[in-house]
């Protein structure tokens, strides 16, 4: 089924928590960005793999970037060139995948 953005309710519903939640909306781009901070490495790659793994079964992948205990994560729906409710999902597990 093709993947359409999300409409303007679903945007005022599910997509305002999470930017009330530390994500946030990425500039000229209709794409969220989280900026995880961890105890160390270990622990910032122990979340990327935990996101990687689900990432890859749901078949939704996210953008992002690494260095030592940060993470920077932005999510955004490349078959439909803004956020679907797939972005909302990956972003949903990304912050339990955190704690
Ligand atoms: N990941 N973020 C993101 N957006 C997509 O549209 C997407 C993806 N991973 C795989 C995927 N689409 C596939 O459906 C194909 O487009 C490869």
């Amino acid at each position: 089924m093709a993947v359409t953005t999300l409409t303007t309710e679903q945007r005022e519903q599910i997509l305002k928590p999470l930017l009330s939640s530390g994500w946030e909306m990425v500039e000229n781009r209709d794409a969220i960005i989280k900026k995880y901070s961890f105890k160390d490495f270990n622990e910032a790659f122990g979340f990327m793999t935990r996101v990687a793994l689900k990432a890859d079964k749901a078949d939704h992948h996210p953008e992002w970037f690494n260095v030592y205990n940060r993470v920077e994560v932005t999510l955004s729906t490349h078959d439909c060139q803004g956020l679907s409710t797939n972005d909302i999902q990956l972003a949903t597990f990304c912050d339990e995948a955190a704690k």
